[in-house]
């Protein structure tokens, strides 16, 4: 039930190395309880992944020249350090405690990098380290793991899709007060919260001096912000990097040394002081999926192993068949899996119509009339928007229901005389003309099969009692004195004078009365009389 929802997020290039495997299944197995913003149980709900990435620093301890540094202890100022702690970095030492590379930070063991002291000069609490992902991801969270000392202090955390345009995702700053004189931003108090998806906030939450060494800095980008459990487009975008680019540029010192480093430059202060104060990282975690729109399960480098009949590069379209609904991007409530256009098995593709949708045209799966598939190159001599009927000159034999129909439709026997319908199954609805179960002879009415032309004869006007017959004309009968000429139209209506009606001009017409030998004469309105007539007269 718990990786249903989990599913859509995946592990991305997990780590070889055993060790980080462990901390992967660490992190999947509570995912089932966990429904919290807390940080701490970020990884809980995102599968954490270590990244074959590729990482840079500027700056690396003992490179160019050896040097030593010691840890930060709490001490009394002006009395002496005791058991000062003290270690030789060497970036080309033979020896691999001596070395503290970049890479250490993301190589799933405890070996972390570590920056050059401000002993040797301030410009080294400026330091950039970039992540390159290698593909665009979606990051769910980072969790930095400090390693010898303190966290950082003042930092920028950044994100980029081309790493030559970075964007900032969350400010990190000594004091509330510098998150405003820093970064313009104004500060979160107490743990990071999230007005919106987009949100950049600013925070001294994880840039506290203690504890000394081993802090982590836990960065959610997903959770807690409103668009979390729904992923919105707004979010999808503000997550999606390829590169993660951390700017630090202050490092965390004891509030008794501040007065002293702030106001001179590090190299003119004791050594003792300023060979504590570095960065150092032991492990960077990102967690997060693949740009798979929510369609797929895993996440190997390329192409997505989409799912939901979701098919394309980044499952970003519904595969040949399942356009019964248009494509939209997976979430966590709800897959939105593709569904499948009803083609009765006539047809390997579809696509999307909005508006055979909005006329409900298009019988789904279940045979309702829901969605815009619309069925392309229906196969076996079937037609329509769902392969439903047959084309022209083929019927659907009786005993073959549309919906399971897999037996072709069968030829009539008479080409094109034969419209396709379902109703009555078996039986050709023929077209005008052509009669039978199967069109195979004329209507009534047509001679000279197949081609069934109309036969002349009028069957009003002539004795015949088919019209196909050769015709025997009725006489005209037209009244002499009331029709025009002694002819008469193939129905046997004769052609009346003026006042004269009747098929055979017999009578007088509307408005007319006394049929005579001359006509009728046109009746006068202003005739009071006329009222008298008995009602039964015809006029
Ligand atoms: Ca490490």
């Amino acid at each position: 039930f718990c990786q249903v929802s989990f599913l859509h997020y995946k592990q991305l290039r997990v780590s070889i190395l055993p060790a980080n495997l462990i901390i992967l299944s660490a992190t999947y197995l509570p995912a089932c309880t966990v429904n919290t913003d807390h940080p701490d149980q970020l990884s809980a709900r995102y599968p954490t992944f270590y990244l074959n990435a590729v990482i840079s620093s500027n700056a690396t301890c003992g490179d160019p020249e050896p040097e030593v540094y010691c840890k930060l202890v709490e001490h009394v100022p002006g009395r002496p350090i005791k058991n000062p702690h003290c270690a030789r970095c060497d970036a080309n030492s033979v020896l691999p405690q001596e070395r503290h590379p970049i890479t250490n930070a993301i190589d799933g063991t405890n070996h972390w990098w570590q920056s050059p002291s401000i002993k040797n000069g301030r410009q080294f609490h400026w330091i950039t380290i970039t992540l390159d992902l290698k593909q665009i991801f979606q990051v769910a969270y980072i969790i930095i793991k400090a390693a010898n000392s303190p966290r950082p202090g003042n930092w920028i955390l950044e994100r980029s899709l081309d790493g030559l345009t970075f964007d900032p995702w969350q400010y990190y700053a000594i004091t509330d007060s510098e998150c405003l004189s820093r970064y313009n931003v104004t500060p979160k108090l107490g743990p990071p919260t999230y007005k919106n998806d987009t949100e950049v906030i600013c925070t001294s939450y994880y840039s506290r001096i203690n504890p000394l060494e081993d802090g982590e800095i836990h960065t959610s980008l997903i959770n807690g912000r409103p668009g979390a459990d729904d992923l919105t487009s707004e979010l999808l975008n503000f997550t999606s990097a390829r590169y993660i680019r951390l700017k630090l540029q202050r490092i965390r010192t004891l509030n008794a040394d501040l007065m002293t480093l702030s106001a001179r430059d590090p190299r003119d202060i004791d050594p003792i002081v300023t060979r504590r104060y570095y960065y150092s990282i032991k492990d960077i975690s990102v967690g997060g999926m693949c740009i798979c729109y929510g369609h797929a399960q895993s996440c190997p480098l390329d192409p997505c192993l989409c799912e939901h009949n979701t098919c394309g590069e980044s499952c970003n379209q519904c595969c040949p068949g399942y356009h019964q609904q248009p494509w939209q991007p997976g979430t966590i409530s709800a897959g939105n899996t593709c569904e499948k256009c009803n083609c009765h098995n006539k047809a390997t593709d579809c696509f999307y119509n909005q508006t055979v949708a909005d006329l409900r045209l298009s019988l789904n799966i279940q045979g309702v009339r829901q969605g815009g598939g619309v069925c392309i190159a229906c196969q076996q001599n079937t037609a329509g928007i769902n392969c439903e009927t047959c084309t022209d000159g083929y019927y659907r034999p009786a005993e073959v229901h549309t919906s399971t129909a897999n037996i072709q439709r069968q030829r009539a026997l008479t080409e094109h005389a034969c419209v396709c319908s379902d109703v009555p199954a078996g039986q050709c609805v023929c077209k005008t003309g052509f009669a039978g179960l199967r069109c195979d002879r004329c209507a009534f009415g047509y001679r000279d099969f197949p081609q069934c032309v109309r036969c002349e004869c009028s069957l009003p006007g002539s004795i015949n009692t088919d019209p196909c017959s050769p015709c025997i004309c009725k006489a005209c009968g037209c009244n002499q004195s009331g029709s025009l000429t002694e002819s008469c139209d193939e129905m046997g209506r004769c052609q009346c004078e003026e006042g004269i009606a009747g098929d055979k001009c017999n009578r007088c017409s509307r408005g007319y009365y006394g049929f005579l030998s001359n006509g009728c004469t046109v009746i006068s309105l202003t005739s009071d009389w006329l009222i008298h007539f008995p009602p039964s007269m015809h006029l």
